[in-house]
This record gives structure tokens, C-alpha cells and sequence, in this order.
């Protein structure tokens, strides 16, 4: 395989990383914040859940991959399924307290997570045009452009010095 090839693919294989929905999810008080969570259906995604309080809080929602205990002062990052759109709501599976029969989020997974109207709290894990990580695929694509144009170039000019 060329060079070039090979670093076609390995930018390829880098795309669904860099637009991978990474949401952080503080809990904090037994309530979740934010308590809802946009994703993309069909893109990857993760969220970490950062437990802030002195209780062990867990979640149970195997269609969602969400199945685990956060210890106190413990972070867990789990990759979350999208491959079916639909509002999801979940709640705490281990009991911690008096407000552990409320603490719940909701995620909801979008073919159009843009449209989706939300009430407080919001967080949108879809990198559209305004997200940072959108900027850094165009500047990552824009550095693997001029390397590629500037490899080219190199070698004509070497072709030309030596016939
Ligand atoms: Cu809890």
C-alpha cells in the first residue's frame, strides 16, 4: 500500500474519535447535572458519570449500555448505545437517600439531535458546525491537505533534480 493510501485510511478511521459525543454528567446532591442528554443516533458515545457525593450511586439500563455502580469520588465512563432513537429515561438502581427515588435522567437519541427542544439543563453531545471538535476535523483535514499536496511536490522536484 502507498503512503498515501495508508494515511487516507488512518484519517478515516480517526473521524468517528474526533465526532465521538462525549458528555459529563456531575452527580451531585442525588440529582444528575444535566439530567438530559441529546445524542446522535447511530454515532458513537460516551458519557461520564463523576459521582461528587458520599454515596454510591448506579445505573441499570442495558439497552443503553448503561450498567454500573459510581463509587463516591469515583468518575466511569460509559459507552452508551445509539442505535435506536427514542427517549430513554433512567434512575438510580442503588438506593442513597431520601431524594434516591427521583434521581433519574432522561437521554434522548436523535436522528436530528438540533431540533430537539429541551427545558432546562441541556446538553447537546452532537458535534454540529458550532462545536469545537468540528473545528478541530477541519483543521486536522486542512493539515493532512497540505501534507499530502507538499509530499506530491517534494517528489516531482526530486524527480526533476535528478533526471
Ligand atoms: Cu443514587
Amino acid at each position: 500500500m502507498k503512503k498515501s493510501s495508508l494515511l487516507l485510511v488512518l484519517v478515516m478511521l480517526l473521524i468517528p474519535i474526533v465526532f465521538a459525543q462525549e458528555i459529563t454528567v456531575d452527580l451531585r446532591n442525588t440529582q444528575l447535572e444535566p439530567s438530559t442528554i441529546v445524542l446522535k443516533k447511530g454515532e458513537p458515545a460516551s458519557i461520564t458519570f463523576i459521582n461528587h457525593d458520599g454515596q454510591t450511586h448506579g445505573f441499570n439500563k442495558p439497552e443503553l449500555n448503561l450498567v454500573g455502580l459510581i463509587e463516591p469520588g469515583e468518575s466511569k465512563t460509559f459507552e452508551i448505545r445509539t442505535d435506536t432513537a427514542g427517549e430513554f429515561t433512567f434512575y438510580c438502581a442503588i438506593y442513597c437517600g431520601e431524594k434516591h427515588y427521583n434521581m433519574g435522567g432522561t437521554i434522548i437519541i436523535s436522528n436530528n439531535p438540533d431540533n430537539v427542544e429541551l427545558d432546562n439543563n441541556m446538553n447537546t453531545g452532537s458535534p454540529g458546525p458550532n462545536s469545537p471538535q468540528f473545528f478541530i476535523w477541519i483543521i486536522g483535514l486542512f493539515v493532512f491537505i497540505s501534507a499530502l499536496t507538499s509530499g506530491i511536490l517534494y517528489h516531482k522536484i526530486k524527480k526533476k533534480k535528478l533526471g
